[in-house]
Parts: structure tokens; C-alpha cells; sequence
């Protein structure tokens, strides 16, 4: 490779965990790649193992960080109560989804500007938080990890096989994920779930049920947290920012496991910023920084199969970009199109006295109210904020039916999301409802101090941005970009803007399906 130092490649792994240590860089030196993933995400981490496993020698470039160094206090993420400069992507100051309580911005405080695990991404109505590191959004998500309903899978994605998927694939992806759920005694009897059985009881009186929700955090490390065994990182308010125990990310799954096949070598803090057309396959410009911001390298590569897990916002940036500045002008007019949050809406009650949520509060989120009439589930959300809130907090995720779009805007050479508050309403009007029954039966308020907007109710921001190169319309059936040959998207961007529950499971097992047959039928 002629500009990416041998040292750069090994680098990453040497600074990797174990597992990845043992991978071998694999590139070649020579500029050229047979395969380049962009990104490291779900779509991503799929894609660049299956490469690894089939013999081809791939190259993932991410733009954030391998997060394995640990910092100054002997930890590698920060957690929510103390963010410093590694929780937010080149911000001044942090923008955490809760703003604070009694309208005191306690969550958020100015930081210096670096390569952070999580990113606000705003646009006029609309920030999307994604994460940013060697596993993407795995690093700084919740971990929920739910199949969808079925019904509404096959409404969603037509055009894909539901009995291959729930017979196949989905339970591949759960495999691979290390997906477990929560013992009921552990939940009924830990201080740490005061908030959600709380929660439970409050709905129950309205007449809602519950469900618990399956995680890729560990329950059993929880409760070794819990007996004061291990460091803690779900009940010591890690999440979002990163967790330094307990969460299996995929740095230490699927991208671990794609190292160590000694043919996927992974390059951090590499940003793709063009990707054009050569005669048989891309040819891409990179940019590397340091993890403070400053410039490294531009690096041209070239591939032959080109896959883009950038997430819903990264891949259709790229893709869009090169459309209209006609680096790939035979792309669909589809790219941009079919974006959608997931429905997704916050939701802040307030408690009375005598009820308390408990001011200890793991952070991983293990239960969801049900509200079929409605299509609303509201995840049970923790508000760790180390002092009693008396605030229940949740995540609704409704079938907002409405879809924005991305148009490019060669001024700032980014994509833009159009997406209005008013395109938002029926996912607060579903969530409203819900939550209007049960503070009637239980005789309780809102909470107007939680969100920056003064409101008990925020969607205006969202952690499930899906959509931009929807499958069988951007992309065949299985991923494959229309109009260009050996161009693929593995990501959120193929899911057309709502799926009823969390994102990942999905997002993995659709990429296991279409690698699968990309390997079979474009690389065999
Ligand atoms: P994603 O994981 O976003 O990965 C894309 C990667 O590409 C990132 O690492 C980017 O840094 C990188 N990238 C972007 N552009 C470029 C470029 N130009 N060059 C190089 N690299 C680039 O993609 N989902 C659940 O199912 N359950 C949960 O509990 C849950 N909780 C969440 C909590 C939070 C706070 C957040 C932010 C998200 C949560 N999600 C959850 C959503 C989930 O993490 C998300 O759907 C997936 O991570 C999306 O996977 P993708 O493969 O699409």
C-alpha cells in the first residue's frame, strides 16, 4: 500500500484487544485492495468477517477510533455523570440526550475537541446520535438486541424472505451477537431495576403489559457488578459514552473474530471522503487525522468490491456525493430516499414522593410497555444520575409512518437531511397517548426540566436513523447498489426508516443474509 504505513495497519491491531492482536495485516502494499469496508458498524463487522473467512483479503476503514487505549485514569471510555474529551466527536461541549433535571444542565459541560465514542449529528429538526470507533454504534448503544415482529418485517421489507430470515438468519445474528436476557430474580430483586419495576407497576394500573427486552450485555457480569465482584460499568453509569466492562461490543465479536482470520486488517481514524468509478472496481480517497483532529495523510486505495457500512447517514452521504458531483452518476435516483428515526420519541413522567425510581440505576434498559393499539413500544429508560429524580424516563419506539430525504449540498459538501418536527407528530400523538393513560391512572405529570426543548417529549433528536439506500429500491434485493457492479451496502441505510423495535439484530442478519450471497454469486 503506498501510502498507508505498514505501522498504521499494525498498529491497530497491536492496540487492539487480544483477539485482534492476532490478525495479521493483511493488505497489500500497493495501494490496492481486493475488498474495502467502509466503517465498522453492524453491516460492517458482518460483511468484513464473512470477506476474511471466503479468503479475501479486506481493508475496513473507520473513521473514529480503536477504543482499547486506556486514558490517563486507567479506564478506556469515560462514563455519563463524568464526560470528558472521549465522549463526544469534536464538540466544544457535550450534547447528551437528557439535558438534566429541575432545568439544570447538570448532564452536559464544556470539553475539549477530539476523536469522542459519540456524535450528535444536527441537522435543522433533527440530531441522530451515532457512535464513532472500531464497532460503531455497538460501542455506545443500549445493547437491546430484539427480533422484530414479524408481520411487520415482512410490511417493512417485502421483497425479503421472512422464513429464511427468522429461521436463519436471525438466529445467526444472535449467536454471533452473544445475545442473553435478564434472570427474573435477578431483576426482581436488584436495587438497580427499582426505576423499571416502578415503571412496570405505574402502566400496570392503566391496563399496559410488559416485556423484557434480550441484551448483548452480560447478566451474568451485571450481577457479579451487583455482589461488588468486578468493576462496574452498566450499575457505575457506563452507556453512551462507552462501557468499559461487561457489553459485548463488536470490536470484541465479529471484528475480533474478522482479524483473526489473518485477512481483515482494520485502519481507524480513516475517513472516506470520495469514492469514484475506475474500470474494474473504486478507487477511494481517505482521510487520516490524529485522534486530536490533525491532519495525517490523504490516501487514494483502490478496490475491486466495495462495501459501505457507514450507517444509514455515512453510506448515503457517500453514495449522494458521488452522484451529484458525478463521480458515480448512474447511481438511482432512490439514493437519499426512505429515511425515517424509527418512530422514535422520548418521554418524560414525573413520580410522586412516595414512589421513588432509586438513585441506583443500571444503565442498560431490560424492559418495555406495550401498547399494541397504539403500535407504541416504550422502552423503559434509566435516568443514572447517582441523586433520586423521581423522573421515569423512556424510549417509545412507534410506526411513524412518515420518511424524510438527504439531498447533497455542495457548499458544505455534505449530505442534508430534510426532515420537519411537523413529520414527527404522529409518533408523539402515539406516545402521548400511552403515557397520558398512565399518568391518569396512577395521577401523576409530566416532567417539562429533562430535554433541551422544555418539553416532555423529545423527537427531535434519535438513536435509530435508518434508510437513505433502501433494499430493492437504492440496491437490488440483496444490497447490491443499482447501477454500478461490485458496489454494496451492508448498513441501516438498506432499512427504510422504521422496523417497530431496536435496530441492530436486524441490521446484522440482514447483512449475514446478503453477504452470503454476494460471496456465492459476485466473489466465487
Ligand atoms: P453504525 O453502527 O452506525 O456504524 C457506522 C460506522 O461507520 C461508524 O463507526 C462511523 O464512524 C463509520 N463511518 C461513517 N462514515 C464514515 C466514513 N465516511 N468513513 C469511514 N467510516 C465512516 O452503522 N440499537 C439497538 O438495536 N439496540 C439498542 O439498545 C440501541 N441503543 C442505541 C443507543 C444509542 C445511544 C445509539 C446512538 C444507538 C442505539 N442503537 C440501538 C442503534 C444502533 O446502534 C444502530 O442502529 C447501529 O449501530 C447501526 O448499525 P450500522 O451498521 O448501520
Amino acid at each position: 500500500m503506498r501510502n498507508l504505513s505498514r505501522r498504521s495497519f499494525f498498529g491497530v491491531t497491536a492496540l487492539t484487544t487480544a483477539a485482534l492482536t492476532a490478525g495479521r495485516a493483511a493488505a497489500a502494499d500497493d495501494g490496492h485492495v481486493p475488498a474495502i469496508v467502509v466503517g465498522s458498524g453492524y453491516g460492517a463487522a458482518v460483511s468484513a468477517l464473512r470477506l476474511g473467512e471466503a479468503g479475501v483479503r479486506t481493508l475496513v476503514l473507520e473513521m473514529g477510533q480503536a477504543w482499547t487505549t486506556p486514558g490517563p485514569d486507567g479506564r478506556v471510555h469515560c462514563d455519563m455523570l463524568n464526560p470528558d474529551r472521549r465522549s463526544m466527536w469534536f464538540k466544544d461541549r457535550t450534547e447528551a440526550p437528557v439535558n438534566g433535571v429541575l432545568f439544570l444542565d447538570l448532564a452536559n459541560r464544556p470539553i475539549p475537541r477530539y476523536a469522542g465514542v459519540l456524535d450528535r449529528v444536527n441537522f435543522p429538526d433533527m440530531g441522530v446520535y451515532v457512535g464513532r470507533g472500531v464497532g460503531g454504534g455497538s460501542l455506545v448503544n443500549g445493547g437491546m438486541a430484539v427480533v422484530p415482529d414479524r408481520a411487520y418485517f415482512e410490511q417493512v421489507l417485502p421483497n425479503v424472505d421472512a422464513a429464511e430470515m427468522y429461521e436463519r438468519y436471525f438466529p445467526l445474528a444472535q449467536r454471533m451477537l452473544r445475545v442473553n436476557s435478564i434472570p427474573a430474580p435477578y431483576f426482581e430483586g436488584s436495587d438497580y431495576y427499582q426505576y423499571a419495576r416502578l415503571s412496570r407497576t405505574l402502566a400496570g394500573r392503566a391496563g399496559y403489559g410488559t416485556r423484557f427486552l434480550p441484551n448483548v450485555y452480560s447478566f451474568d457480569y451485571m450481577a457479579r457488578e451487583e455482589r461488588g465482584e468486578v468493576p462496574k460499568s452498566a450499575l457505575g453509569t457506563e452507556v453512551l459514552y462507552g462501557n468499559n466492562h461487561g457489553k459485548f461490543s463488536l470490536d470484541k465479536g465479529y471484528l475480533a473474530q474478522a482479524v483473526a482470520t489473518g485477512n481483515v486488517t482494520i485502519a481507524p481514524l480513516h475517513r472516506v471522503t470520495r469514492v469514484q468509478a475506475t474500470a474494474s472496481g473504486y478507487a477511494l480517497t481517505v482521510r487520516q487525522i490524529t485522534a486530536e483532529g490533525a491532519p495525517v495523510a490523504e490516501k487514494h486505495l483502490t478496490c475491486d468490491h466495495l462495501f459501505l457500512g457507514a450507517g444509514s447517514l455515512g453510506s448515503t452521504e457517500l453514495l449522494l456525493r458521488a452522484r451529484e458531483t458525478g463521480d458515480l452518476p448512474d447511481l438511482s435516483d432512490e439514493v437519499g430516499e426512505g429515511w425515517g428515526p424509527n418512530g422514535n420519541v422520548m418521554a418524560a413522567r414525573n413520580n410522586h414522593l412516595l414512589e421513588p425510581t432509586g438513585f441506583k440505576q443500571s444503565a442498560i434498559p431490560v424492559l418495555a410497555i406495550e401498547d399494541p393499539a397504539r403500535d407504541v413500544i416504550a422502552e423503559i429508560a434509566p435516568v443514572p444520575a447517582g441523586i433520586e429524580t423521581y423522573v421515569s424516563l423512556y424510549l417509545a419506539i412507534t410506526k411513524n409512518p412518515n420518511r424524510g430525504r438527504f439531498t447533497y449540498d455542495a457548499a458544505t459538501d455534505r449530505a442534508v437531511l430534510h426532515w420537519t418536527a411537523a413529520q414527527a407528530e404522529p409518533a408523539v400523538a402515539a406516545a402521548r397517548g400511552l403515557f397520558d393513560d398512565i399518568n391518569d391512572a396512577n395521577n401523576t405529570t409530566y416532567r417539562y426540566d429533562v430535554f433541551a426543548n422544555r418539553q416532555p417529549f423529545a423527537a427531535d433528536f434519535c438513536y435509530h436513523p435508518l434508510g437513505g439506500a433502501v433494499l430493492g429500491r437504492a440496491t437490488d434485493d440483496h444490497g447490491r447498489v443499482r447501477g454500478y457492479r461490485r458496489l454494496y451496502v451492508t448498513d441501516g441505510a438498506l432499512v427504510p426508516g422504521s422496523l417497530g423495535v431496536n435496530p441492530f439484530v436486524t441490521i446484522t442478519a440482514l447483512a449475514e443474509r446478503n453477504i452470503a450471497r454476494v460471496l456465492a454469486e459476485d466473489l466465487a
